[in-house]
C-alpha cells in the first residue's frame, strides 16, 4: 500500500527520519505551500520566501534522487490552505491510506496531525544531537534544569572539544572573555548573501503579493536556500567571523547589525545545515589555529549546549509551556515593536534591524527588546509571538523556551535561575547606541532619564515578594534598599508616568 511521506518546511534535510522511513518505488512525498502556516502567526515577509524557496528547491533535490514529490505551491487553485487538508487531496489522489512524518517542532502541528482524520505516524526528529528520551532522563530528579551541566554531558557525548575526559583548554566555559564592547571601526565581514535566481524570483513576487501587510522588509533578499549556498554560509563564518565570536558576542553597534555572528540559525533551523556538522567544522577552526578557544568553545556551546538544551525544555514542559504567566503581566506590546516612533535609540535599532534582515542577535533579543518587554510588563503571549513573527529563525520548539522561559521569566524560573534585567546602564556599556538617544542613559529620574533605568526598579519592587528572596539578586534590592526613600518614590512615579504612556499609546 502506497504513503504520504509528509515533508514540513522547516524539514529540508535529505537525512530526515521520514524519508529514511519511506519507499521511493511505491510513496509519494508531499510538500505544500500553505496559507495556514505562513498566517498562524504573520511571519515577516522574508522568512515566508526563505521557506518556500528553500522548499522548492529542496523538492527537486527529492525528485532527482528517484522521489516522487506531490508539491503544492501557495497559489495552486487546488490548493487545501493547510497541512492536513493537502494531506487528505493526496491522499484522495493516490490511494494512499496511511501518512509518515517526522515529528513537527510545534506542539500546535502535533495536535492536528495525531488529530488528522487519516492514520499518521510521527517519527523521531534525530537532527538534533540529544534524544527526547536523553533529555528527559538528564532532567530526571534534578532540582534545577540548568544548562550548563546538560552542556557538559552534550560535550562528552559528542566529544567535541574534548581532550580524553578533560576540556580543552582546561575550562567547560570561556564566556567571562566574551564581554568586550566592539570599537567603532570594528571590521566585521557580515554574512555571505546570494542573488535571488528564478525559483526565488518567483517566490518573492508570490510574498510580495500575498503577505504585504505582514511586518517587515522583503527585500533585498539575501538569505542561502540551499543547503550547498548554507555550507558556503557557514565556511564563509567560520574563516571570516568565528575567530572575533567570543569576544565580542555580547557587543552591539547601531551601523553594524551582524558583528561576528553566524547567521545560520535560518538554515540549521529548516533543516540545510545540522548541528554536529556545524560545530565540528568550528572545533576544526580551534585545531587548525585559526580560531582561538573562547570564541569557538562559546559558538559550540550555544548549538549543543543552549539550541539542544531549549528544545529539550519544549518537550519535556508540554504544549502548555508556551502560555505561561507567572509573573501575570498583562500590558499590550507597544507600536514601537511594529516600527511605532520612540525616543529610545536602541529600540530603534533593534526593530528596525529586525524588520530590514528578519535577524537580530541575541543580545538585542535579550537585553533589548526582551529586557523593555519584561520590566514594562508586557503579556508574554503577545511577546511570544511577536518574536515568532518576526525572526527567520523562529519556530516555537526554540522561540518559546528563550522568550517565555529565558527572556519573559514567565515560566517561573523553569531555564533562567533570575530574570534577565537591566537599567540602562549595561546596553550603554555593550553598545554604541545611547549617544544617538533621546533620553539620557546617565539620568536616573525626571525628564529624559532613560526608561530602562526607572522600569528596571519598577520592576523589581512590583515583583519583590518573588524574588528578594533569589540568592542572585540580592545586590540589586539591597541596592535598593539602601537608596533614599524619596528617591525611591521619584523613581517610581517616572516609571508609573512611562507605563502611563504606553497604556496611552503616546510615544516613548
Ligand atoms: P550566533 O550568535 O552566531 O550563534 C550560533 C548558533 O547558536 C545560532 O545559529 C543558534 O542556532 C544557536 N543558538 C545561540 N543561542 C541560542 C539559544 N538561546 N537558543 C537556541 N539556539 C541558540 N534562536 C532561534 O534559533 N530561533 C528563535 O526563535 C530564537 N528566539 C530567541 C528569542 C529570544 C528572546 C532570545 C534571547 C534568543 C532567541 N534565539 C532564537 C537565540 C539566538 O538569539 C539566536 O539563535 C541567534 O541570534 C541566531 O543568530 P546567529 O545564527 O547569528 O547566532
Ligand atoms: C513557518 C512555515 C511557513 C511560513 N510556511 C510553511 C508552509 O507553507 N508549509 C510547510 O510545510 N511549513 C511551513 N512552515 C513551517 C511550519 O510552520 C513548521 O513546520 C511548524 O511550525 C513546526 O515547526
Ligand atoms: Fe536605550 Fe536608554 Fe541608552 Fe536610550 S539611553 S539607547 S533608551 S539604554
Amino acid at each position: 500500500m502506497s504513503r504520504l511521506i509528509l515533508v514540513l518546511g522547516d524539514q529540508l534535510s535529505e537525512k530526515l527520519s521520514a524519508l529514511r522511513e519511506g519507499d521511493r518505488t511505491t510513496d509519494t512525498v508531499v510538500m505544500a505551500e500553505v496559507k495556514d502556516e505562513a498566517t498562524y502567526v504573520r511571519h515577516h515577509p522574508k522568512k515566508i520566501a526563505l521557506i518556500f524557496s528553500a522548499m522548492r528547491k529542496f523538492a527537486s533535490v527529492l525528485e532527482d534522487d528517484g522521489w516522487l514529490v506531490a508539491y503544492t505551491q501557495l497559489d495552486d487553485t487546488e490548493n487545501a490552505g493547510s497541512i492536513v487538508g493537502e494531506l487528505l487531496r493526496r491522499a484522495e489522489q493516490t490511494g494512499a491510506a496511511e501518512v509518515i512524518c517526522t515529528e513537527p517542532g510545534e506542539w500546535r502541528l502535533i495536535n492536528k496531525l495525531t488529530h488528522a482524520p487519516i492514520k499518521t505516524t510521527l517519527l523521531p526528529d534525530d537532527r538534533f544531537i540529544a534524544s527526547h528520551g536523553e533529555f528527559e532522563a538528564w532532567a530526571d530528579g534534578r532540582k534545577a534544569l540548568r544548562m550548563e551541566y546538560f552542556y557538559r554531558d552534550m560535550r562528552r557525548k559528542t566529544g567535541l572539544l574534548m581532550e580524553g575526559d578533560e576540556p580543552a583548554g582546561g575550562q567547560w566555559n570561556f564566556d567571562h572573555d566574551n564581554r568586550k564592547r566592539a570599537p567603532a571601526d570594528i571590521d566585521a565581514k557580515g554574512p555571505l548573501r546570494f542573488e535571488p535566481d528564478n525559483i526565488t524570483g518567483d517566490v518573492l513576487a508570490l510574498v510580495e503579493t500575498q503577505f504585504d501587510t505582514h511586518f517587515g522588509e522583503l527585500r533585498p533578499f539575501w538569505f542561502a536556500t540551499t543547503r550547498a549556498q548554507a555550507l558556503e554560509a557557514l565556511d564563509h563564518f567560520i574563516k571570516h567571523s568565528l575567530p572575533g565570536f567570543g569576544d565580542y558576542q555580547d557587543a552591539m553597534l547601531h551601523d553594524e547589525a551582524f558583528l561576528f555572528h553566524a547567521i545560520i540559525s535560518p538554515y540549521l533551523n529548516i533543516g540545510l545545515l545540522g548541528p554536529l556538522e556545524v560545530c565540528q567544522a568550528a572545533e576544526k577552526a580551534y585545531t587548525d589555529g585559526i580560531a582561538p578557544i573562547n570564541a569557538v568553545e562559546g559558538f559550540i556551546r550555544q548549538i549543543i549546549g543552549w539550541r539542544e538544551y531549549v528544545r529539550g525544555i519544549y518537550f519535556l514542559e508540554g504544549p502548555e509551556y508556551a502560555k505561561r504567566n507567572v509573573l501575570k503581566q498583562t500590558r499590550d506590546l507597544p507600536a514601537m515593536y511594529w516600527g511605532g516612533e520612540t525616543g529610545m535609540a536602541c529600540m530603534k535599532a533593534a526593530v528596525s534591524q529586525t524588520a530590514q534582515h528578519a535577524y537580530a542577535h541575541h543580545i538585542q533579543r535579550l537585553m533589548v527588546t526582551g529586557n523593555f518587554a519584561l520590566i514594562a510588563g508586557i503579556d508574554p503571549a503577545q511577546v511570544s509571538d511577536w518574536y515568532l513573527e518576526v525572526y527567520a529563525d523562529a519556530f516555537e520548539w526554540v522561540e518559546a523556551p528563550n522568550v517565555v522561559g529565558m527572556s519573559q521569566f514567565a515560566d517561573g524560573g523553569v531555564i533562567a535561575s533570575k530574570p534577565y534585567v537591566s537599567s540602562g546602564a549595561y546596553i550603554n556599556r555593550m553598545s554604541d547606541y545611547c549617544k544617538g538617544c533621546a533620553y539620557k542613559v546617565s539620568q536616573k529620574t525626571g525628564e529624559g532619564a532613560c526608561p530602562f533605568n526607572t522600569l528596571y526598579w519598577h520592576f523589581l519592587d512590583r515583583h519583590r515578594d518573588r524574588f528578594s528572596g533569589n540568592p542572585r539578586m540580592g545586590n540589586m534590592y539591597r541596592t535598593w534598599e539602601r537608596m533614599d526613600e524619596d528617591k525611591r518614590k521619584t523613581v517610581l512615579q517616572d516609571a508609573e508616568a512611562v507605563l502611563a504612556k504606553l497604556d496611552a499609546g503616546e510615544v516613548v
